[in-house]
């Protein structure tokens, strides 16, 4: 009876090598599985006495599971190692709550990781200070303008009117050369991509990414809107994919301060209709953007993501601008550890620190898939946010980002 379903078998595979075969283990007693093994001399492997590893068709292994002599023929499976960094520390409650009875209150970033940690394919501009382009943990992880990294100082190798714009573009002081005197550039650099698993610093929501280096703040002093739109454009123009915007300004009171916003609002819309997110913090003034709207966080362009900050509880940070319309999701933004422009690391706190985690879920997101459309991004955060009764009148999407469901739900 063996030999003959045995050859009945061989016989079959024979006939049907044109078709898929999957890797399946076989277990059976042992001389069933020597049998087997000296049948398929090049298709299989013997695992231990009485398991076989053995390439089948899908019609030969369902004859294989009626054999009752067989226990069991199941597929081969793939199995992944749990990816933890070693620099993933127990501050980074935002990344990974490390209590127990707030687990649910983070980003779900080592969910995230089993099934990605990022791409240097991703462009993330952060338009901001600056960074601290030489700190440890984003050194390896800074965008590269190659014309310019492999061109002439002092010439404009791209020809794209800035001169030397290796790792983005210094624009109040229009240098390529980059640093952070205020330090609120690193720090937002930090939490969307400090190298990950370098035993270095911290871990960002990417190990890697290409961070693009925007600043349009003087060292001393307001950015102004000239030096946002120089920025978003270079951004487009330099195919990022994603903008944080950790900063902004109240609502225009009249109907003259609208119209010298309105620059600012074209440059938002241009970059959408090129397919880039903006991500923007929603404010720390306490207040129902709703009513009192904070810009450009409240603009309403579909390509906006407004970012309300939340605390290691669950809790809206006491800070934190709020709006059932206007606010779409929270995410971390107290005490939230990061890389510091004296090249080690701090803890500050903000919506500005709550935007770049939206911002790095979002490079992850591409990092699985480059071609989701900036409304595919955001329906894919808010339907899939975590439920938080906190938030749940503060916010479009009532709770707070959840990388892990995000990257499922476009996977
Ligand atoms: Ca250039
Ligand atoms: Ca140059
Ligand atoms: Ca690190």
């Amino acid at each position: 009876m063996r030999l003959i379903f045995l050859l009945l078998i061989v016989s079959f595979s024979l006939q049907v090598t044109a078709y898929q075969q999957n890797e399946y283990l076989v277990k059976a007693d042992k001389q069933y599985i020597t049998n087997l093994s000296l049948d398929f001399t090049r298709s299989s492997e013997v695992i231990r006495d009485d398991i076989l590893l053995i390439n089948l068709t899908e019609d030969e292994a369902s004859l294989l599971k009626k054999n009752p002599e067989v226990a069991l023929v199941v597929e081969n499976r793939d199995l992944h190692l749990f990816k933890t960094p070693n620099d993933l520390n127990k501050k980074l409650w935002g990344l990974n709550n490390p209590r127990k009875s707030r687990a649910a209150i983070d980003i779900n970033a080592p969910e995230a990781w089993d099934i990605t940690t990022g791409s240097k394919d991703v462009i993330v501009a952060v338009i901001d200070t600056g960074a601290n382009i030489n700190h440890d943990d984003l050194m390896d992880n800074l965008w590269e303008n190659e014309a310019e990294l492999n061109g002439i100082a002092g010439v404009d190798d791209d020809n794209n009117g800035y001169i030397d714009d290796i790792f983005g573009f210094d624009f109040p002081k229009n240098t390529g050369a980059l640093g952070d005197r205020v330090g609120h550039g690193t720090h937002v650099s930090g939490t969307i991509g400090a190298k990950g698993d370098n035993s270095s610093g911290v871990v960002g929501v990417n190990w890697d990414v290409s961070l693009m280096i925007l600043n349009m703040f003087p060292d001393r002093g307001q950015g102004q809107v000239d030096d946002a739109i120089k920025a978003i454009d270079y951004a487009v123009a330099n195919g990022a994919q994603v903008i944080n915007a950790s900063w902004g300004g109240p609502a225009p009171s009249n109907d003259e301060e609208k119209e010298e916003y309105q620059l600012l609002y074209e440059a938002i819309e241009r970059a959408g209709e090129a397919g880039v997110t903006f991500v923007a913090a929603a404010g720390n003034d306490r207040d129902d953007a709703d009513i009192t709207p904070m810009f450009p966080a409240a603009y309403d362009l579909d390509n906006i993501i407004s970012v309300g900050s939340m605390d290691s509880r669950g809790r809206a940070s006491f800070f934190s601008n709020y709006g059932k319309v206007s606010v779409d999701v929270f995410a971390p933004g107290s005490g939230i550890t990061s890389t510091t422009a004296n090249g080690r690391t701090g803890s500050m706190s903000g919506t500005s620190m709550a935007s770049p985690h939206v911002a790095g879920v979002v490079a992850l997101m591409l990092s699985v898939d480059e071609s989701l459309n900036t409304d595919e991004i955001k329906s894919a955060l808010i339907n899939t946010c975590t439920p938080n009764k906190s938030l749940k009148s503060k916010s479009v999407c009532a709770g707070h980002v959840n990388a892990h469901a995000a990257i499922m739900a476009i996977e």
